[in-house]
């Protein structure tokens, strides 16, 4: 069975230019409602941890210095179907593929800052909302 939530980070590129309420409107008029959110800055190792699975590839360290370089926010979302459908409205990892509608469409820059992270799967859901909140974060 599909699960109710999703991990979502918005990049530092995003926060930057002053996006994070136009990019989470996106998300809450899709119907995803916020459970946990706020805003925090990863250290380079914390980045390197959380995108672990891609350490061998060749955009890992410029990737860990991007997530690292300036303020994020992270949030856990709910709706049914969550990991799917949010990976529906963020749309494809690089903006230049990305379709009509997608919050990458309307704010990335580049495949690296493409605004908005989302997990790839329920399990990948659950470790990267534990990544940033503790129980009596969420509600
Ligand atoms: P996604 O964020 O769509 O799940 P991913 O998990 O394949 O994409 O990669 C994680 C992040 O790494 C992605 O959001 C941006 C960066 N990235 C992926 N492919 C890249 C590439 N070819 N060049 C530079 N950065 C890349
Ligand atoms: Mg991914």
């Amino acid at each position: 069975m599909a699960g109710n939530v999703t991990f979502t980070m918005i990049k530092p590129d995003a926060v930057q230019d002053n996006h994070i309420g136009g990019i989470t409107k996106m998300m809450e008029e899709a119907g995803f409602r916020v459970v946990a959110m706020k805003k925090t800055r990863l250290t380079e190792e914390r980045a390197g941890k959380f995108y672990e699975v891609h350490k061998e590839r060749p955009f890992y360290g410029d990737l860990v210095k991007y997530m690292s370089s300036g303020p994020i926010v992270a949030m856990i979302l709910e709706k049914d179907n969550a990991v799917l459908d949010f990976r529906t409205l963020i749309g494809a990892t690089n903006p230049a593929q990305a379709e009509e509608g997608t919050i990458r469409k309307q704010y990335a820059k580049s495949v690296e800052a493409n605004a908005v992270h989302g997990s790839d799967s329920d399990e990948n859901a659950q470790i990267e909302g534990d990544f940033f909140f503790s129980a009596d974060e969420r509600f």
